[in-house]
């Protein structure tokens, strides 16, 4: 039984807790820790799980096996960097930090250690629809992939969501899902910025994405955050012979009334429950007997964030701009792109 500490028991934090809690196997929630100590203490006292005043608290409590960090993306690297000095398997909710310096602290620190600790939360790339996306990509059946067209929308978001967030927050899981796709990483990053929404008020809503693979594929994503209608995730590869694409969720339509309908998940959490589930369980497998986390890593999670960067630099300045990487540690050069 891994025993798991998770800090942060805001939305995600829940949720994370609830599939541990109820769905998952081999795992046991016995320690929270939330800044806001009411919050803390309301989880703690529903999961009977111990309630820790501060993060690095429960990092060291010799009862966590394993750490989870839900909480603000600045904080991340704190908490990161505590569970490697403490030598334990910690899952970290993307992003794995907020700058490209934070995360190239943590690849180092990791790199120090000598053996993987760290895992991102970048779930797409367990979700049932992407990895069969995948297989056909892989298998050759639609000839080489050459372009990729990705839609993200949000029916809506918070006053505090500001165009950068469109690239940092949202678009940050197109980013690591087309590294992961197509093997290899982004070269270059392009924003066009098409007529406003008036649905967001004073936001510049949508952006359209534009990134160079290196070999050459393009991938562009529309970003739309206040579009009502639900949580829409799109993606359709273009090869030489044929096109592949994410199918329509939902498991039934309803013919009525003159109409054919689907349902459109509300948010994140409906549209890939099933994908956390898988990428919490696959975790757990993985370190359970002391073996290091497969899932996305520490690199992965600075490789986003430097493009991150280079997209919202290219919002800004309008200009097309290279992804340059630092050196990968060896550590990362057996793990790939691809898992
Ligand atoms: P939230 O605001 O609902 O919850 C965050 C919680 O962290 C809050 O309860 C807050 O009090 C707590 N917190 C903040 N600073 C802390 C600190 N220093 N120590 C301990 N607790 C602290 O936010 P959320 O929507 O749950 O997002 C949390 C993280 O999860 C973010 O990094 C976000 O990007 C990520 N996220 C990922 C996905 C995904 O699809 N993978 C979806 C949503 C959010
Ligand atoms: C949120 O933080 C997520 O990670 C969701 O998956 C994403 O769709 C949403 O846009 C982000 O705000």
């Amino acid at each position: 039984m891994l025993n798991v500490g998770v800090i942060g028991t805001g939305m995600i934090g829940q949720d994370h807790i609830r599939r541990m809690t109820g769905v998952l196997s081999g795992v046991r929630v016995v320690a929270v820790a939330d800044v806001n100590p009411i919050l803390a203490a309301e989880v703690g006292a529903r999961t009977g799980a111990t309630v820790h005043a501060a993060g690095e608290e429960l990092i060291a409590d010799p009862a966590v096996d394993a750490v989870v960090v839900c909480s603000w993306g600045p904080t991340h690297e704190q908490y990161v960097l505590a569970s490697i000095a403490a030598g334990k398997p910690v899952f970290c909710e993307k992003p794995l930090a907020t700058t490209q310096e934070a995360c190239l602290r943590i690849v180092a620190a990791e790199a120090a250690h000598g053996s993987r600790l760290v895992q991102v939360g970048f779930m797409r790339r367990y979700d049932a629809a992407y990895r069969a996306l995948k297989r056909v990509a892989d298998a050759g059946d639609i000839g080489m992939p050459l372009m990729m067209h990705c839609a993200h929308r949000n029916p809506l978001v918070p006053d505090s969501y500001s165009s950068q967030s469109a690239i940092v927050d949202t678009a940050v899981h197109e980013i690591d899902m087309v590294r992961w796709m197509f093997g290899e990483e982004i070269a270059a990053a392009r924003v066009l910025i098409p007529r406003k929404s008036r649905n967001g008020g004073p936001l510049q809503d949508p952006l359209l994405l534009i990134l160079e693979m290196a070999g050459g594929a393009l991938v562009d994503v529309e970003i739309s955050v206040n579009i009502r209608y639900g949580y829409d995730i799109r993606g359709e590869i273009v090869g030489e012979n044929g096109t592949a694409a994410l199918r329509e969720q939902s498991p039934v339509s309803v013919r009525r009334e003159g109409r054919l309908t689907t349902p459109v998940p509300a948010d994140w959490r409906e549209r890939f429950i099933l994908a956390y589930d898988t990428e919490f369980q696959e975790w757990i497998n993985s370190i359970a007997d002391g073996g290091p986390p497969v899932g996305p890593s520490a690199w992965d999670g600075y490789a986003a964030a430097v493009v991150c960067d280079a997209g919202v630099e290219a919002l800004h300045s309008g200009r097309r701009m290279d992804v340059s990487l630092a050196e990968q540690p060896a550590l990362y050069r057996s793990a790939e792109v691809t898992r």
